[in-house]
């Protein structure tokens, strides 16, 4: 069997989520190529060596463009900072590496759209590039996708999609780099409304054509980290003096879809009580379907069609040997969590390399959900004003 090397490039929260999908997934499902755990890198070569033993991968290095340059790598996976993205995925794919890129794909719409002609020009080479909005991979959000695609809630007249998180509630907690604009790009409207506005766009099919919004900063200046902000950039310890937050803590705003049907987005890390609560509920003249991340094994379906006093929301458990994924794991009716998204995404990935076409999300798609977000950020500045989302090829 053919095998693909893989480096990886960061070695924070997302690291360890993706290393967990490198690890399991060919153990797990049946894979067309049998992906290597060759080298991780990072900046601090003891931290770095120390990743790389907890999570299996064979190597450590320091210098990333030493990596790329190497013969022996098949695939790049890029979980750093969204600062770094372009740089590397570009430098990745014109080196003729496959590219796996967190998300959100960029910084700036402008990245992300020379990041998208880089995947452009690497795909007639037969080069992929994959952007790892992953959340499109658990079961049940796969399954609501097919479910409206085959019409059970017939056409979609409205969405509601959030993303609501509570960890900046205190204003002590410290200015990591999720925090600030020239690491991070974007606050929570970047960090899990780009999430918000993947899930929508991938669900029923359309794009988000125009915005009307706002985005706030509840909290404006925060202690500043001791050392240097890496890691997870969702903690950190307080260091001497505070700084400016230059990202939003929270985004609300409105959407039009390409059938002119309404869909309404709030990202917020202030909403005290919800620790990672991603919804999102279609509401369609057949029926309405619904997901939350914090019940992730199922999805609620409501049919229209049922007679008028049998009708009412129904949870329907994502866990048969139906299901997308599901059966390569264990007996129907057992739970999946938070990382099993990662190993499909490592699956498809895998798939899509042999098979010789991009899984989505594409550098496309991500580019999309960029401009988006640079949408919002334009409303917002201009008293909400509706604004168009720009689309077609960079
Ligand atoms: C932090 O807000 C975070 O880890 C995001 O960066 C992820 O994309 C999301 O999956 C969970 O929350």
């Amino acid at each position: 069997m053919n095998t693909l090397r893989v480096a990886m490039i960061g070695y924070g929260f997302m690291g360890a989520a993706h290393s967990q999908g490198w690890r399991t997934a060919p153990r797990v499902f049946g894979l067309p190529a049998e992906p290597e755990m060759a080298v991780i890198v990072g900046r601090n070569a003891d931290a770095v060596a120390a990743a790389a033993q907890k999570w299996g991968w064979a190597e450590s290095a320091t210098d990333w463009r030493e990596v790329i340059a190497r013969d022996d790598i098949d695939v790049v996976d890029i979980v750093t900072p969204g600062d770094s993205h372009a740089e590397i995925a570009i430098a990745a794919l014109e080196a003729g590496k496959h590219v796996l890129c967190e998300k959100p794909l960029a910084n700036t719409v402008a990245e992300a759209e020379a990041m998208a002609e880089a995947a452009e020009r690497a795909a007639a080479r037969g080069v992929r590039a994959m952007v790892g909005f992953t959340y499109r991979r658990v079961p049940a959000v796969t399954f609501l996708r097919n479910l409206i695609a085959e019409g059970a809630v017939g056409t979609v007249n409205q969405v509601r999609a959030s993303y609501r998180q509570d960890w900046l509630v205190d204003p002590e907690t410290p200015l990591a780099w999720r925090l600030q604009k020239d690491h991070a790009g974007s606050g929570a409207l970047g960090d899990i409304g780009a999430h918000a506005i993947d899930l929508a766009q991938f669900v029923t099919g359309q794009d988000v054509t125009q915005v009307s919004g706002v985005i706030d900063t509840i909290v404006k200046e925060r202690p500043r980290v001791e050392g240097s902000s890496s890691g997870s950039g969702l903690a950190g310890t307080a260091g001497s003096g505070y700084g400016q937050v230059t990202v939003d803590d929270v985004a609300i705003f409105t959407g039009r879809l390409e059938s002119g049907a309404l869909a309404s987005f709030e990202a917020t890390r202030f909403a005290t009580g919800r620790k990672n609560a991603l919804q999102i509920e279609v509401s369609g003249d057949k029926g309405a379907l619904a997901f939350d991340l914090e019940d992730l094994n199922s999805v609620q379906f409501y049919d229209r069609t049922a007679p008028a006093d049998r009708q009412g929301f129904r949870k329907i458990l994502v866990t048969e040997a139906g299901h997308p994924y599901v059966s390569a794991w264990w007996p129907a009716g057992h739970m999946l969590g938070y990382e099993h998204g990662f190993s499909h995404q490592v699956k498809d990935l895998v798939e899509g390399i042999v098979g010789g076409t991009d899984p989505h999300p594409t550098f496309g798609d991500g580019l999309k959900v960029q401009r988006v977000l640079d949408a919002v950020e334009r409303s917002s500045e201009n008293d909400s004003a509706w604004t168009r989302v720009a689309s077609g090829v960079p």
